[in-house]
């Protein structure tokens, strides 16, 4: 059986306590896990703390940035572990991951290393009354160790969108990835190991949420800022605990996100648009579209159309090239999601497709699978068109006006992502800018520019990273004023 083990201070640590790592796609264990113990915990905090203050914290920029190459080089070398490791753990088709997961986790690195070298500092000259001048300039400096907790849904990839910013700047790490996707997490711990990481900069703590790692990290007083992605309800949490000691949070949580389409969108490209935004890795990406609004004169054939597209949906073995959808991530997931089935039968919905478990066959027969559903004619107040369900599940509804498509739309607490489906530059700008979300895209979905912010509004998150909001966030920043007594210059 693979062993997960903890990597504190340059080592691989073991630990008594252990759970099963299990493969979605097959209910069967694929690896036991070492649950890190509070003292581990304090360990790698205090090992994050000699780091910064040691070889790590005085790192040149330009070397700093060499061993984030490095690493994204060693990830791409070891590209078929990743890629392996990723699948037993979420049931992902190779697809998918191999296209999406792997190369962003490798990405995020060489990305954040070009920001880190090009990115401006702000500087203000202020003219005196006296007629001398102060100059202004901000320098950046470590915040300290950062605590990155990170979920299942795109592993790899959303705990290096912040290891690798955080490191960036000159921080130690101590990571926490899911307990129910561990794997690549334990490969990045290697990778660092074996690009020549200064021991401490990197520390890898595996477990749980409440009573296990991620409350040891978060209730740590030597953590300086706390950066996590998850649900809304787990950031309250995380919130109260950083309270305590007034430390900086940043937090990507849930979403219940709207797509608008108007009957004057380029019709095939709507729907192939809204087939990867509603169903891409089983429907658990925080963005993806669980309301779709259609203008009324295309909302009948628009659900018929989407009914047709999920009937090509395969269904099956992560491993095939062909398989275009996967399981949900672990089984209490799965019974998340046939229960929000089940509350839209009893909220009245119509189900156009799917809305049941489908029959799989031999090692798949225990996965955890449930099939793509489209459904119509709930009421707004239902609780499935108020609650994430993360799953592959959407509701179609008709709009008649562009206010009322722009209502409906902002008409929840949550604020992450919307899409806006119209041929009309106009349009286009106007109800994207009116969208209360950190993500509007036109005509597109899940396009990533990793310099733009990126981050949710409402309930869905507090602050934006990506590009210099990452930089900004995990940085202390003093800005220096100097007076320059006597000079004239205009
Ligand atoms: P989750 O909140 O249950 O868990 C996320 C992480 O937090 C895990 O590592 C977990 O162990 C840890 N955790 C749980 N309780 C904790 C506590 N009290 N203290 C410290 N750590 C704790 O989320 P999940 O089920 O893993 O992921 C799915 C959710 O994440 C969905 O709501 C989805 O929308 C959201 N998500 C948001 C984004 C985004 O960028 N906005 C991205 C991906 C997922
Ligand atoms: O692309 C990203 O950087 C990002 N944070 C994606 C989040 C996806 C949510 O499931």
């Amino acid at each position: 059986m693979k062993q997960y083990r903890n990597y504190i201070e340059g080592a691989f640590v073991e630990s008594e306590r252990r759970f099963p790592d299990i493969n979605p796609a097959t209910g069967s264990q694929v690896a036991e896990v070492h649950e890190a113990s509070a003292e581990m915990v304090r360990a790698a905090i205090a090992a994050g703390h000699r780091a910064v203050k040691g070889p790590w914290g005085r790192l040149p920029v330009p070397e700093r940035a060499a061993l984030l190459y490095r690493i994204a080089d060693e990830i791409e070398r070891r590209f078929d572990d990743f890629l392996q490791a990723e699948m037993e753990d979420t049931g992902k088709p190779v697809s998918l991951a191999s296209t999406l997961d792997i190369p962003r986790g490798a990405a995020n690195f060489r990305v954040f290393a070009d920001i880190l070298k090009t990115a401006p500092l702000e500087s203000f000259r202020t003219d005196l009354p006296d007629g001398a001048q102060a100059l202004n300039y901000a320098v950046r400096k470590p915040l300290g160790v950062i605590g990155v907790i990170s979920p299942w849904n795109l592993p790899l990839l959303l705990l290096t969108w912040k290891v690798a910013p955080a490191l960036a700047c000159g921080n130690a790490v101590v990571a926490k990835p899911s307990e129910e996707t561990p794997a690549t997490a334990t490969l990045l711990a290697e990778v660092m190991d074996s690009v020549g990481l200064p021991p401490g900069a990197f520390n890898l703590v595996h477990g749980f949420g409440p009573g296990s790692a991620g409350e040891f990290i978060t209730t740590n007083p030597g953590i300086d800022a706390i950066t996590f992605t998850g649900e809304s309800r787990t950031g309250s949490a995380i919130m109260r605990a950083a309270a305590d000691n007034v430390r900086p949070v940043s937090f990507e949580l849930g979403g219940k996100n709207a797509a608008v389409v108007f009957s004057d969108c380029d019709f095939d490209a709507a729907v192939d648009g809204l087939m990867r935004a509603i169903f891409l890795n089983t429907g658990q990406v925080c963005m993806c579209t669980e309301r779709v609004y259609v203008q009324r004169p295309i909302f009948d054939a628009f659900v018929r159309a989407l009914a047709q597209r999920v009937s090509t949906l395969r269904i099956g073995d992560p491993t095939d090239k062909a398989t275009t959808m996967g399981p949900l991530a672990s089984a209490e997931h799965r019974e998340k999601v046939l229960g929000y089935f089940q509350l839209a039968r009893e909220e009245g919905a119509t189900f156009v497709t799917g809305g049941g478990v489908p029959a799989m066959q031999s090692r798949l027969a225990e996965g955890f699978w449930v099939e793509p559903t489209v459904i119509t004619g709930l009421h707004e107040s239902a609780r499935c068109m108020r609650e994430e369900v993360f799953g592959p599940i959407c509701h179609l509804a008709p709009f008649d006006t562009e206010e009322e498509a722009i209502a409906l739309a902002n008409d929840t607490p949550y604020g992450l992502a919307a899409s806006v489906w119209t041929r009309d530059l106009d349009t286009a700008h106007r109800v994207a800018q009116s969208m209360r979300v950190g993500q509007a895209w036109v005509n597109s979905w899940f396009l990533r520019d990793l310099r733009a912010p990126f981050g949710g509004s409402g309930i869905s998150g507090v602050g934006r990273e990506g590009g210099l909001h990452s930089l900004n966030f995990y940085s202390d920043i003093t800005n220096v004023c100097i007076r320059v007594p006597g000079t004239r210059a205009a």
